[in-house]
């Protein structure tokens, strides 16, 4: 037996998939895979798991690996060819971290679908082929949860050389969900501090050369994270945080080290701020890890522009009063005049006995459209953190900025920004946008929300557990954005007069083509590119029909507009209120866009051209529901399906509406066009009572 492989399972079914699949395609026979599978209910810890499985192992070498950790195929196989090369050393493999599952990093589903991770080599017992001669009669103290590799690792680092390869990478998943599935590096706990120090203590006794020295190094990582509370990439990590209490242990754990070994140690912050703990000075070590924080991500000579206005944020604007007559709202961002927030607005302003004062988050370009008095700030800039420091009510359809802090006297109203059908947040496995901290950013942000409206039944269940949001926070009272829809009136001659207004044609079939974004299709923040799915001449295959793009807010970039349609289209994309568009429109066509959900209340055709179906709803994304079953619409594959679809006459579609309609208020959410109303008297009751 050449290889056996300990792998301690503590949970996650889904990533000891990806870790034995990794072994299966791993190139190499000649192996054993010990799965020590730690009880749920009454977990033993992951040193009790190696353990046991080092006393089960055969082989000449023994690989230990995490079950939510994997290898790429093939690279069991030269791992081994690693090891053979140098049979009495330990081999080092290559350390990445990823945030994604094993068939994403080998599809290269994202741009960077992994990153170099630097673990102190005392602290990381896996990716090393250690011939099982030299830890025969080894074990990891089980007494303590956390770091039980420093003793371990200290006593090989005596005994061993060590090996560096950098052919073959073992990979190390960082959980993007901290919340509900921790790593163990990502657990909170109050007894970190004090195991990593009587561990190090521990390791400090064995450590003569080459250990010390390592652990040093491990050391000045460690308190340097702790003090800075960078505990992990994209903001996965924990948030444990040295206190005055933590000293005597840590000065004792330290003691242990010979300070020479401290003074050896090349970077020069890690060294004084252990030095300073060494000498049991708190104050001391967090000051230096504060300049050396401020160095890191200050950027040019006096720091960005964005810095300086946080720093007003936080030391001017959030020491001044909250003003409670002051409403401030924001929808996409400050791109768009739309959405709730609107609607919100604008029935605040025709009903206000509270004699509110109101502030909107708009770019210059967009204030024009806004009726009534208000004031305007632009994102970013001085008077937008004021705004958002002193406002008393907050109305939001997005996430707003993670430095924001919700004070005493503030409260929060997010509307969010339609009916879900992709799958959110927490339901989600795979997170391919932009920032991998997605989930646990979301969690912090959500937390300052004192209600989060919801239109429907449907929405009210799946935000409970999406964002995992207590029911109680949920005010399910309608979209305010809808209230226009379901307001009756006069449909043709709406559309006339929206038409006239838009400057569009009156006597052709108007298509309203409203996407989603693609997640894998990143850009920059908030910005994604979206090719428009149409070949060249594809409008001549529809019968007298005018074509209106409107691209997700997230998307930039219309080629191919031109070649598709020729003049018979109009980018209406940056164009505020989509309600607008939906009302002067005779069909939709959109894709896994919660736009439907709003356009379905008109009773007009809807067809969804789910072009990248299997890719979107299969890997990316994922759905709630099956779209064939549940949409008011068919679904369509490719261009000519889509061209028959938008050409078929209005009667055809009439069994997908009823079909949909039989939901009632489900998806619908209430029948009357009053959710503004409902809204602003919420607001007013709960601020007044809850303030
Ligand atoms: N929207 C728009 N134009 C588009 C797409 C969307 O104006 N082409 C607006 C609509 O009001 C829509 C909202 O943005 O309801 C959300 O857009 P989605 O395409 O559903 O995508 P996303 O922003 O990811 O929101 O609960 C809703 C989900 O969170 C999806």
């Amino acid at each position: 037996m050449k290889l056996s492989i300990i792998i301690p399972y503590y949970r996650g079914e889904q990533f000891l998939r990806d870790c034995l699949a990794g072994i299966r395609e791993g190139g190499y026979e000649d192996i054993e895979v010990i799965v020590c599978d730690d009880d749920p209910m009454d977990p033993r810890g992951v040193a009790f798991s190696r353990n046991r499985g080092l006393e089960r192992a055969h082989g000449d070498f023994v690989l230990f690996l995490d079950s939510d950790d994997f290898f790429l195929p093939g690279d069991i196989s030269r791992a081994m060819e690693e090891a053979e090369k140098n049979p009495d050393a330990v081999t080092v493999l290559d350390l990445k971290g990823t945030f994604y599952c094993r068939d994403a990093v080998i599809e290269k589903r994202v741009p960077k679908t992994f990153f170099e991770l630097d673990l102190p080599i005392v602290q990381r017992a896996v990716g090393l082929m250690i011939p099982i001669k030299l830890i025969s009669e080894k074990r990891f103290p089980e007494r303590f949860r956390y770091y039980s590799e420093l003793p371990f690792m200290t006593e090989l680092l005596e005994c061993a050389s060590f090996v560096f390869t950098n052919g073959v990478t073992y990979y190390k998943r960082i959980h993007n969900d901290p919340v509900n599935n921790p790593s163990l590096s990502q657990e909170e706990s109050p007894v970190r501090i004090e195991q990593f120090c009587g561990l190090f203590l521990e390791a400090a006794g064995i450590g003569r050369s080459e250990g010390a020295r390592q652990l040093a190094l491990c050391a000045g990582d460690f308190f340097m994270k702790a003090l800075t509370n960078d505990n992990s990439p994209a903001g996965l990590g924990r948030s444990e945080h040295l206190t005055r209490g933590d000293v005597p242990v840590i000065k004792k754990a330290l003691s242990g080290l010979d300070i020479n070994v401290i003074k050896e140690i090349a970077d020069r912050e890690k060294r004084k701020i252990l030095r300073a703990l060494y000498d049991g000075r708190l104050g001391k070590a967090r000051g230096r890890a504060k300049r050396y924080l401020f160095k890191k991500k200050k950027k040019g000579l006096f720091g960005s522009k964005d810095q300086w206005r946080l720093a007003f944020y936080r030391k001017i604007a959030l020491r001044m009063s909250v003003k409670k007559e002051l409403v401030f709202f924001e929808s996409f961002n400050g791109d768009l005049y739309g959405d709730s927030p609107r609607y919100i607005y604008e029935y605040y302003i025709e009903n206000n006995p509270a004699k509110r004062r109101f502030v909107w988050s708009i770019k210059k370009e967009g204030r024009a459209a806004i009726p009534g008095s208000c004031g305007f700030v632009k994102p970013g800039t001085l008077r937008y953190m004021l705004a958002l420091a002193r406002a008393g009510i907050l109305v939001s359809n997005m996430r707003q900025p993670s430095w924001y802090v919700k004070r005493k006297g503030q409260f929060f109203f997010e509307t969010w920004h339609g009916t879900p059908l992709k799958r959110l947040v927490f339901d989600m496995d795979e997170v391919y946008t932009a920032s991998p901290g997605y989930k646990k950013i979301f969690y912090d942000q959500s937390r300052k929300w004192d209600y989060l409206l919801s239109g429907n039944p449907y929405s009210t269940d799946i935000f409970e557990h999406a964002f995992m949001m207590p029911k109680e926070k949920i005010a399910q009272l309608g979209y305010p954005r809808n209230d226009r829809l379901k307001a009756a009136g006069d449909p043709q001659k709406t559309k006339e007069e929206l038409r006239k207004k838009l400057g569009l044609p009156v006597d052709k079939k108007i298509v309203l083509y409203a996407p989603t974004w693609r997640d894998n299709k990143f850009k920059g923040s908030g910005d994604y590119e979206m090719k428009l799915p149409f070949e060249r001449g594809f409008g001549e295959k529809l019968k007298d029909c005018f074509f209106i793009l409107r691209l997700h807010y997230f998307v930039s970039g219309t080629d191919g507009l031109k070649d598709a349609f020729g003049g018979n289209a109009v980018d209406m994309s940056a164009y505020d209120d989509i309600n607008d568009l939906y009302l002067a429109s005779d069909m939709l066509v959109t894709d896994y866009s919660s736009v439907f959900f709003d356009y379905a209340i008109l009773g007009r055709p809807i067809v969804f051209y789910a072009y990248d179906g299997d890719e979107y709803a299969g890997e990316l994304r994922g759905l709630y529901f099956d779209m064939e079953k549940y949409c008011p619409g068919p679904v369509v594959r490719t261009q000519d399906e889509l061209a028959e679809a938008i050409n078929k006459d209005t009667d055809s579609y009439k069994p997908y509406l009823e079909r949909y309609n039989a939901m009632g208020d489900f998806f619908g959410g209430p029948g009357d066009a009053q959710a503004s109303e409902r809204v602003v008297r919420f607001i007013e009751e709960q601020y007044s009572t809850e303030m």
